[in-house]
């Protein structure tokens, strides 16, 4: 819109919304030998109190189905096989309940799991399934923290660079009423992320995590988790006009304390809902989706104030190039 037109617009016309009951369902720890059928027994149950109080979207956190492996060098644990936390078919023979289920209520969901494709790439992905069963939308996480070598000095390990391969996109799906994106645990630390979704047109985010509150290169973080986690998810939303979701598997799994505070948030940048306990449990919020216009067509409008031809550096650099030190 020019600002011309945007002058004879006017101020924003509130409409009659885009109304949708979406939950946040919190998975506590998940055991290190613990069945899928019993983590599906889980979500299972989550969705059916999603389903009985009106939810229409049910959003799980990141590798659901299994406990965290990344903190482990799966090839030095006798009894742990590395290939069994991954699926090789989605829905397969322990998830097809959940989808079913899921088909027979009316509820959409979102579930993180590791993804072993047939031609052998790994990827730590997400999938978007609607409420008449079928997956709409598949994400492979672009951001992969931690490190590819087993460091003994760390408490635990995070491979997650050794265990999954980096996806190379942010897509968006119409689905659920509006413009849907994906993005997983530590993509959520980066503005990219956000910035990129919204550029697809996204007005909803699902965000999945696993956050230790330990972090093994700077302790002096670990007491900042909630407010980092919060803080990155308050700004992308307000920031790019758009509701974000951001679950967690939390609690102490394995020995390892996860944060928590699953959220619902609104463009506002406003935390509309949250869990108030570290295991199995929903947190629901109505969003509106025309709410997203109130910032994507006003303060945030992109294709007004946005300023692509002096962003060069975010996609042409990785890392900071100063200016040359000064020689005396
Ligand atoms: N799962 C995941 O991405 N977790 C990271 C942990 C910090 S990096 C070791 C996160 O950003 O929450």
């Amino acid at each position: 819109m020019t600002d011309a037109e945007q002058a004879a617009a006017g101020p924003l016309v509130e409409t009659g919304g885009r109304l949708l009951r979406v939950a946040a369902a919190q998975v506590g720890p998940v055991g290190r030998h613990e069945s899928r059928a019993s983590v599906v027994d889980r979500l299972v149950a989550l969705l059916e109190q999603a389903a009985t109080g009106g939810v229409e979207l049910v959003v799980f956190p990141e590798l659901t189905l299994t406990t965290f492996f990344p903190r482990w060098n799966v090839e030095d644990e006798d009894d742990l096989e590395l290939d069994d936390f991954y699926e090789t078919e989605m829905p397969g023979p322990e998830t097809q309940r959940l989808f079913d289920v899921a088909a027979e209520r009316g509820v959409g969901f979102c579930l993180g799991y590791a993804e072993l494709t047939p031609d052998g790439h790994r990827y730590n992905t997400q999938i978007l399934v609607e409420r008449d069963g079928s997956i709409v939308g598949k994400y492979r996480k672009v951001h992969l923290p931690g490190h590819a070598e087993h460091e003994p000095w760390r408490e635990f390990q995070h491979l997650e660079r050794r265990y999954f391969e980096a996806g190379d996109d942010f897509p968006t799906w119409r689905a659920f009423g509006g413009v849907v994106g994906m993005a997983i645990c530590n993509d959520r630390r980066w503005p990219e992320t956000y910035r990129c979704l919204a550029l697809g047109g996204a007005e909803l985010i699902l965000i999945g995590y696993n956050t230790p509150m330990h972090y093994a290169p700077d302790p002096s973080q670990d007491m900042l988790q909630s407010f980092h986690s919060h803080l990155v998810m308050q700004a992308g939303a307000y920031q790019n006009g758009c509701f974000v979701v951001g679950v967690a598997k939390g609690g102490n799994e394995e020995g390892v304390e996860s944060l928590a505070d699953s959220c619902i948030i609104a463009p506002t940048g406003r935390v509309i809902a949250l869990t108030a306990h570290n295991g199995d449990e929903l947190a629901v919020a109505d969003i509106d989706l025309d709410l997203t216009r109130n910032y994507k067509e006003t303060l945030f409008q992109f294709d007004r104030y946005r300023r692509p031809e002096t962003y060069t550096a975010i996609t042409t650099q990785r890392g900071p190039v100063p200016p040359p030190e000064e020689t005396p």
